[in-house]
């Protein structure tokens, strides 16, 4: 029998990446394409183009989850899913996220070009605001998905500039072709959500596919400072309330809790805003988010619950208000799904190796309602969230080739 990945197309598959990354191009050669912006718009037009001309029907729930389905001879059976995201960090790479919604619409084609009919449907999705850096809230759209409960807080969210998320979101319908209704939580059977590794450990073992066997846990939080502002010349030192010197003292005292000499806790201070920001004024306000990541839940208890005492204890004359925005559970794969990535790699004789993951993805919500896994190409120096991320066409195809295959195997 003809195998899927015999019909994987490298050039077609490099291509739609040079396509895609053209939407929210930055000068530096990556891309800037925040959820819902104009550019996040373009991406799914093009998207949908591109699944239109394979036949795939196009569906989209209300947190704007884009789902193209390419029917199975029995539509009663639930399907088998694979994608990622299309949005991306500010200064972000042309494969994190965009790789896994690629590398499922290349891997449906291949199904379809190898004649292969499957029995459940293969549905290729893009969930909304993986990166959580336009709207702060991450994984924004396989949250909801998984937990329905969330819509309202989540679609109420503001950016920077005060648009809603559900006024992004209309905009987004009304660019868009009219898309089938689609549920949350809508039975399915197995995800797969490719990946590049956004860490160094394939490229530096030379192995071609990662079969993610559990992912970091993780807590942020946002931390707001309010002093006073006051005139820099004539204000004395006692009469201050300096938000930012009160915010410095905060972090160093944060820097010491997470200080961890075996170098497995992550603990970032990502955004840190002063205002009003001017020369000659005492900064009145900071606010700054702490993302702090660790494989094991204890440990995210335990050094999580000393952060808002951590605060107080610190702002000196200034008032603190501590937000935990978010909270994700450590994640363990096993079963069926991992073991399927794993037999397709094994019988196309591609290395691969079980790995960690210390980033946060999709797969991680859809896991809490069904089986899920992730397969993980290299990316080069594992160099993520940047600019100048890169992989090789030849990696992405390999992790393609194994993703056709494990998806046939999954909806037979
Ligand atoms: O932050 C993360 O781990 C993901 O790449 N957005
Ligand atoms: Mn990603
Ligand atoms: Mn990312």
């Amino acid at each position: 029998m003809k195998k899927a990945s015999d019909f994987v197309d490298e050039k077609r598959l490099w291509q739609r990446h040079v396509d895609m990354a053209r939407f929210g191009a930055t000068s530096k050669g990556g891309v800037n394409r925040q959820a819902l912006s104009r550019e996040d718009i373009d991406a799914r037009a093009l998207l949908l183009k591109w699944g239109n001309e394979l036949g795939l029907r196009g569906a989209m729930d209300d947190i704007g989850n884009m789902f193209l389905r390419q029917p199975g001879t029995d539509p009663s059976a639930a399907p088998v899913l694979s994608g990622s995201h299309l949005d991306s960090q500010k200064t972000g790479g042309r494969f994190d996220g965009v790789y896994g919604v690629l590398a499922a619409l290349e891997a449906v084609q291949a199904v379809k070009q190898a004649g292969i009919e499957t029995r459940r449907s293969l549905e290729i999705v893009n969930w909304t605001n993986e990166e959580g850096s336009r709207f702060e809230q991450g994984c924004m759209g396989s949250q909801v998905w998984a937990d329905p409960g969330k819509l309202q807080k989540m679609l109420a969210l503001k950016d920077s500039q005060g648009v809603m998320v559900a006024e992004a979101l209309n905009e987004v319908r009304q660019c868009l072709p009219k898309l089938e209704p689609r549920p949350f939580a809508f039975p399915v059977h197995a995800l797969i959500e490719a990946h590049i590794e956004q860490g160094p450990v394939l490229e530096m073992t030379g192995t071609t596919i990662g079969i993610v066997s559990g992912m970091h846990g993780s807590r942020r939080f946002s931390i707001e400072v309010q002093g006073e502002e006051a005139h820099a010349g004539t204000t004395p030192a006692a009469a201050r309330k300096d938000a930012l010197f009160a915010a410095i003292d905060i972090v160093n005292a944060l820097r010491k809790i997470f200080h961890d000499p075996q170098d497995v806790v992550r603990f970032t201070v990502g955004r840190f805003e002063v205002s009003p920001d001017a020369l000659a004024v005492v900064p009145g306000h900071v606010l700054f988010t702490i993302d702090f990541r660790h494989p094991e839940e204890c440990v995210l208890t335990q050094l999580g619950d000393q952060v808002e005492g951590i605060c107080r204890q610190w702002a000196g004359p200034c008032d603190v208000a501590v937000k935990e925005t978010r909270r994700a559970a450590c994640k363990t794969f096993e079963g069926f799904v991992p073991e399927a990535i794993t037999r397709a790699a094994a019988e196309l004789n591609i290395p691969h190796m079980p790995i960690h993951s210390g980033a946060g993805h999709d797969a991680r919500y859809v896991l809490d309602r069904y089986p899920a896994a992730m397969l993980f190409v290299p990316c080069e120096k594992g160099i993520s969230h940047k600019e100048n991320e890169n992989a090789t066409p030849s990696d992405l195809t390999a992790g393609v080739r194994v993703l056709a295959d494990a998806l046939v195997a999954l909806s037979a």
